[in-house]
């Protein structure tokens, strides 16, 4: 492979350092195949044996730095992610192909939660609580874990690792980071900020490759006792057995088959634009993608057309364009992936509405574009309703009431987020508390979550953790409990008590 100025180097023992392989695999730019953005380490599992070694030593020392000086590090990293959200957002759009306005809102993702975290040093509360005997303290205080590996996907590059990383960190834990090998030039730009931020050398790593090497090596080891993956279903499966039988603390964020039910009484401009972010922003290849759409039967037909005229006329191009609506998908695979499920979906009996088909023509011809798609006449059961397409694909089906919507959006395996339009308040929160999601939005689409609330979702989705939101603290910290009984005698839990002036209880 080439060894050449481009190559870039895993951060392994607080160094940029070639892999251990010697091998390097390339990265190019999904909107141009032409455009090679560098070539990175194709690693293998010694690299990540060495930085997990090297990030024990990292632990040890910056679990013992106290958490507000953690929290001014990572204050410091938001204010690096300002100055530098611009040509990290450009590096971001050429890498992983999504558009410009897109890969800001990611970087700002990660400022936010880079403040949030900052604030949380200042904070990371424990509890004191009344102890059931007299003269004795009773409180609960977050201690860090140890070395938190992360494995990350290419769809949100900068924020989804940040999730992850920026709660490890103030907690006190080292990371290990392993990158989408889509996206590895993102990561490798949040590193070098991490350490002009001041972040000592040896508390993160980063180790580039592929999943089933790197990411393989960082879950087997035992020295890495907390893991945090985003990624498919099929993946998460194979590291929930292996931390399952090393018995580690293991975050999943996996598919999702989000849907968005439009009722009669919705406004539909506000639907229609609603349903057009959700399902193409991101070109679908987000986990909370609208990739279903339950329209009431009164408005079926009328929103479909207004649909379809919408979707015909977006964009396509390279993300870097300011014009541009949607770019490409990530690699070839993935256009096939959507091209296969558009015919499974026609063999099934769905008709495409509009798309169906790679895009092609001059500024296309070398980028993985696909055309935005809407299948008609989807019935519940269909795979196209059921299984993750993760592309730009809505799958539109017809219902006669909420019950019967809420039904069909029940009715999957995944459970992330689902969306609501309607005027009806008395809908609305009947829909709340039945759509079996971890999130769900009225009158806005499937898409767009916060960085200070808790991301996550049900089912097959994930394993009961969360992301953001003051949860993460919980998920990479150890709760201990503290005693402190200053009456100078025994005291016996549950013996040694007694109701107020109950007879012959001289303690009372
Ligand atoms: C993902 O696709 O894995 O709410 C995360 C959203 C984004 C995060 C998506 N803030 O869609």
């Amino acid at each position: 492979m080439p060894q050449n100025s481009q190559n870039f180097q895993n951060f392994i023992a607080g160094e940029w350092v070639a892999p251990s392989t010697g091998n390097y695999f390339e990265n190019r730019n999904p909107a141009d195949w032409n455009d090679l953005i560098g070539c990175f380490p194709r690693s293998g599992p010694e690299d990540a044996q060495r930085a997990i070694a090297s990030a024990q030593r990292g632990f040890a020392q910056w679990s013992k730095t106290p958490a507000p000086l953690r929290g001014a590090v990572l204050q410091r990293v938001g204010d690096l992610l300002v100055q530098k959200k611009e040509a990290i957002a450009r590096a971001m759009t050429r890498e992983m192909g999504k558009v410009l306005a897109e890969t800001r809102g990611d970087v700002q993702e990660g400022i936010d939660t880079a403040f949030y975290a900052a604030s949380e040093g200042r904070r990371l509360f424990g509890r004191v609580v009344p102890s059931e005997l007299r003269n004795k303290w009773a409180m609960t205080y977050r201690r860090p874990i140890g070395v938190a590996g992360i494995i990350t996907p290419f769809n949100f590059p900068l924020a989804i690792p940040t999730w992850k990383m920026f709660p490890a960190l103030l907690c006190g834990n080292a990371v290990i980071f392993k990158p989408a090998e889509d996206v590895p030039h993102t990561g490798h730009l949040l590193i070098e900020v991490l350490l002009e931020a001041g972040l000592p050398p040896e508390v993160i790593q980063l180790v580039h490759g592929q999943g089933s090497v790197v990411g393989k090596a960082i879950i087997d080891d035992p020295a890495v006792p907390v893991i945090s993956f985003t990624g498919s279903t099929e993946t998460g499966s194979i590291i929930g057995a292996t931390c399952g039988r090393l018995h580690k603390r293991l975050s999943l964020e996996m598919g999702g088959k989000n849907a968005m039910i439009v009722m009669d009484d919705a406004d539909l401009d506000l639907a229609l634009d609603g349903v057009l972010w959700g399902a193409f922003g991101t070109t679908g290849q987000r986990c909370t993608a609208t990739s279903r759409l339950i329209l009431h039967e009164r408005i079926h037909d009328r929103f479909l057309k207004m649909l379809g005229d919408r979707a015909g006329k977006l964009r396509l191009g390279s993300g870097l364009d300011d014009r541009t609506e949607v770019g490409p998908l990530i690699h070839e695979e993935a256009r096939q992936k959507v091209d296969e499920y558009v015919g499974i979906g026609k063999r099934e009996g769905a008709s495409v509405v509009i798309g169906g088909a790679p895009a092609t023509g001059q500024t296309l011809a070398s980028g993985w574009f696909y055309q935005p798609t809407v299948l008609a006449g989807v019935r519940a059961g269909m795979r196209v309703e059921q299984e993750e397409i993760f592309g730009p694909v809505l799958s539109a089906i017809k219902v006669g009431s909420l019950d019967e919507a809420v039904r069909v959006n029940n009715d999957v395996q995944y459970g992330l987020s689902s969306s609501l339009y309607t005027r009806d308040v008395n809908a609305a929160f009947q829909a709340m508390s039945d759509l079996d999601n971890g999130i769900t939005y009225i009158n806005a689409p499937t898409i767009g979550a916060e960085a200070h609330l808790p991301f996550g979702g049900v089912k097959q989705t994930g394993n009961g953790h969360r992301e953001g939101g003051w949860e993460v603290y919980e998920f990479y910290s150890e709760t201990k409990v503290c005693y402190i009984d200053y009456s100078g005698h025994l005291q016996r839990a549950q013996i040694d008590t007694y109701a107020e002036g109950r007879e012959g209880d001289e303690r009372v």
